[in-house]
């Protein structure tokens, strides 16, 4: 099964970052539903992994904190944007739990990328060449006001490839710690 590990967001923020959408020619949005902060995708695992993993994930000790949105933004950088996001203000509590979810599934011998955390939530992919329309989207949303989120848990999902895209589903849920 392909699976990643996010932390959900409530709908009044997912209908909020639809609503911002704009039209960028050769851009791909991630439906509503879809939008999450990924904390480790981990690719294809068995199932005897996904048991072991779950359990494992259960035992994370970490406490619940608030998620406070910072403006929007793409990777790699503004040259050649591929990816549009929305950042998140620094938030130690979520830096602990990204590394304690990235030791827990290393540990059960899932490999991961190298690449350093670094919160964000997925709003659309670009295709080259860069269309104008990415820097007016990227001036206009450099800052947001949203309400912050009170994260409770985090999700382990499973994500089906099919031809009309991703479908994620959730697997298992894991609490954080009271704050
Ligand atoms: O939240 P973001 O967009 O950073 O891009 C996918 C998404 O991350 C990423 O996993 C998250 C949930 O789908 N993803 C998908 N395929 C991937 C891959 N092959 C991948 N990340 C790394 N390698």
């Amino acid at each position: 099964m392909r699976l990643f590990i996010a932390i959900e967001l409530p709908d009044t923020i997912k209908r909020h970052l639809e609503k911002i959408r704009a039209h960028i020619p050769g851009s791909r949005w991630v439906p509503m539903e879809q939008i999450h902060l990924t904390l480790a995708f981990l690719g294809e695992v068995d199932e005897v992994t996904i048991e072991r993993l779950t359990g494992s994930l259960a035992a994370i000790q970490s406490p619940g904190f608030s998620l406070r949105f910072s403006g929007a933004g793409c990777f790699p950088d503004r040259s050649r944007p591929r990816v549009l996001w929305v950042g998140l203000e620094p938030e130690p509590r979520l830096n602990r739990l990204a590394s304690l979810v990235r030791e827990t599934v290393l540990a059960c011998g899932i490999p991961l990328e190298e690449r350093p955390f670094s919160p964000h939530i997925t709003l659309a992919r670009l295709k080259l060449p860069v269309p104008r329309e990415v820097e007016a989207f990227l001036g206009d949303h450099g800052k947001m006001c949203l309400p912050s989120v009170d994260v409770r848990r985090f999700i382990l999902f499973k994500s089906l490839l099919t031809s009309q895209g991703a479908v994620h589903t959730p697997l298992k849920a894991f609490t954080l710690s009271p704050t």
